[in-house]
């Protein structure tokens, strides 16, 4: 019995990492360079997720990102608020893409999440609805 019981407990341990680990899971994409010299990423996001959550620029240089909403009830936005690097974005996500415009001016790596939240549930970030903006030389 106690040996059923310890097993159990192993087994939801598993599930809880195998479910955490699932959130983080890393997209990661290059931005293509076009040859008008923009680099462009497609993406979308939904719940709770960005896809791809991990994003790799070239410093001083256009990026646009065109970001949808995956269909569904449930609101999302997508923020990057990074001034130091001359980002500042809050967009509200629809079915139809959206183009995000920025030049990232400083070399780093900067948060990008959604800011929604139900009352007092988890935000959408802390469910896993965020990613990381990587600008490099
Ligand atoms: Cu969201």
């Amino acid at each position: 019995m106690r040996r059923l019981t310890s097993l159990s407990v192993v087994t939801i341990l598993l599930l809880v990492f195998l479910a955490n680990n699932a959130r983080t899971e890393e997209k990661k994409v290059v931005a293509s360079i076009g040859t008008d010299g923009v680099q462009r990423v497609e993406m979308v996001g939904g719940s709770y997720f960005f896809d791809p959550n991990y994003v790799i620029v070239k410093v001083n240089v256009p990026v646009e990102i065109k970001v949808k909403k995956e269909s569904g009830m449930v609101p999302h936005d997508f923020v990057l608020k990074a001034p130091e690097a001359g980002i500042d974005v809050r967009v509200d996500l629809g079915k139809e893409p959206q183009t995000i415009r920025f030049t990232p001016t400083k070399v780093g790596e900067y948060p990008f999440y959604c800011a929604k939240k139900l009352l007092f549930f988890e935000s959408h970030r802390e469910k896993g609805m965020k990613g990381i903006l990587k600008v490099q030389e």
